[in-house]
């Protein structure tokens, strides 16, 4: 017994499929109400329409801040049909009763995405009486109809021109989809301020998170952990949880963590670039001259265990990284990319073994990830923290030794340093020629990693250079780099014991460069 729809509502900025819908209800007997521009585009198509304003006797005023923010808009929506009291509310004010609002709000999110925008130019953009209207429409839905997206309209038209009305199922469902709605709204309005109060070095205090469960996973980092996927309300087109999979089987919790990982090195480096991602670390890295070579280089850092990895590429893959990859005896779990030539596409699917399997995931462009904090449980709750984004700054870099690098040495370190930052700390890489040649990562003592990645880079450490994600407490790991054939390290710096371990560099002549800045990754 849901009631007939004989009046509806518009009032939307995205007119996408507004003038096909209007003349749909229009043909079914609904009678229109409209806002100013929505108005306008109605009439142009031919249809009759009735003013709001001149409908509620009160005049759009403040240049549109208030049009539909009026007793006898919102009694309209939120009446109770079957109420006595409500109905008679609606006699003794003139007002009508709307059975279907068809809102859609002030583009907010492009409108702050555009670099130009003035902070008082986004303000105005934030929509107050369109909200409000969805808001008491979904609230109502036990009588009312609400479209919050034109993707909608085809549904509801159906039901109107075979029914005159919807389902409260139907109704149920829209009026979920009308809260999710505005909760990403005020969570991009909030996001946004959340931003500004940043550059004023306040983030955390701020913010706010809206998460939608975006997949179910079969399970957790092991099988019987539950786990899902969760997408931010302001998720770039260009991220992870927004990649197309191309090919391949589901996608598992630890899959998407080393995407993640492998994106975020792939980003890091030169381009042509690929990284290569075992347990969240890089065991392989490089750029070349061409991607095919790249991928060579990346693979040869530790081919044993580039066996069953995790790619990340921060240039389409091509036929020649995609056949250096189908020689026998190689094997990759998925991999992330901005995209792929039909070559490349042709190669990974059909080999025999990988038909199928491996998961190709295509995310358009190399864009700066998204992820406005990063988020780790504690027992009892959460920590909270921005990402390590920081871009490099070579004008705060000072070479802190008699010997300085070379050009040579000078290009390996900025890739190295580039690298270490998604190593697990204590973190040591070793890289000769734009390569990983060893990675010593999550040990508990920094001379420790030193030592794995000696033994990681083997007989080739010999010319490579160093880099520390944080700085060395004693002057051991110098000594160790210096007798192993090491030639240049690059590293925070700031160690009590700093004298002592530029005093050995000198003493073995190994070029040494400060960065100044420390990057951690628990
Ligand atoms: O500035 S508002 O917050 N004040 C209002 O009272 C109001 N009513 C509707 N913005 C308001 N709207 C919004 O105007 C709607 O959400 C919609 O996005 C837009 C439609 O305006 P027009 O019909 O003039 O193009």
């Amino acid at each position: 017994e849901s009631s007939k729809i004989q009046r509806a509502l518009l009032s939307v900025s995205d007119k996408t499929g507004l003038v096909d819908f209007a003349q749909g209800l229009a043909a079914a007997g609904v009678e229109l109400y409209s806002t100013g521009g929505t108005r306008r585009a109605l009439q142009d198509a031919g249809l009759a329409v009735r003013d709001v304003a001149e409908y509620t006797g009160s005049p759009e005023m403040m240049d549109g801040r208030v049009k539909t923010l009026h007793p006898k808009v919102h009694g309209g929506i939120l009446c109770r049909h079957d109420h006595s009291g409500d109905q008679k509310s609606l006699a003794d004010h003139h007002i009508a009763r709307f059975e279907l609002v068809v809102v859609n709000l002030y583009p907010f999110s492009q409108t702050v995405a555009k670099p130009e925008t003035t902070f008082a130019e986004a303000i105005e953009q934030i929509d107050i009486g369109g909200p409000s209207m969805v808001r008491s429409a979904a609230k109502n839905h036990k009588y009312v109809t609400v479209a919050s997206s034109p993707a909608q309209y085809p549904a509801i038209l159906e039901a109107v021109q075979q029914q005159g009305c919807t389902s409260l199922e139907q109704r149920t469902k829209l009026a979920a989809a009308a809260f999710a709605h505005t909760a990403d709204y005020d969570a991009a309005i909030a996001g946004y301020f959340a931003g500004q109060l940043e550059e004023m070095g306040d983030f955390t205090s701020t913010v706010r998170l809206t998460l939608h469960r975006e997949l179910p996973l079969r399970y957790g980092e092991n099988p019987h952990q539950c786990a899902a996927l969760y997408k931010s309300a302001d998720a770039g087109p260009h991220s992870v949880v927004n990649a197309e999979q191309l090919n391949g089987k589901e996608l598992s919790y630890n899959n998407l963590l080393d995407l993640d990982a492998a994106l975020g090195v792939a980003r890091s480096l030169p381009q042509p670039g690929v990284a290569v991602l075992k347990h969240n670390n890089p065991c392989g890295a490089a750029s070349g001259a061409t991607l095919g070579s790249a991928m060579e280089k990346a693979w040869a850092g530790d081919p044993v265990s580039a066996f069953g990895s995790i790619l990340g590429f921060n240039v389409p893959v091509d036929a020649a990284a995609a056949e250096c990859l189908a020689e026998p005896g190689k094997f990759v779990e998925a991999i992330i990319a901005p995209d792929y030539t039909p070559e490349a596409l042709e190669i990974l699917t059909t080999k025999p073994k990988w038909k199928a399997n491996v998961r190709l995931m295509k995310i358009g462009k190399i864009e700066p990830g998204t992820a406005a904090l990063q988020l780790r449980a504690i027992d009892g709750g959460y920590l909270a923290q921005t990402a390590d984004d920081l871009p490099d700054d070579e004008n705060e870099w000072k070479v802190v030794t008699e010997a300085k690098p070379t050009d040579q040495q000078l290009a390996d370190l900025r890739f190295a340093w580039a690298v270490c930052r998604h190593v697990k700390s204590n973190a040591i890489v070793l890289v000769k020629d734009q390569m990983l040649l060893g990675a010593g990562a999550g040990q508990m003592s920094r001379v420790d990693s030193v030592e794995i990645s000696i033994t990681k880079a083997g007989d080739r450490v010999s010319g490579s250079v160093l880099a520390s994600d944080a700085f060395f407490p004693f002057d051991d790991s110098i000594h160790r780099a210096s007798e192993a054939g090491i030639t240049a390290i690059i590293q925070p710096g700031g160690s009590r014991n700093d004298e002592q371990v530029i005093a050995a560099c000198n003493k073995h002549g190994l070029p040494m460069v400060f960065t100044g800045c420390r990057h951690f990754r628990h």
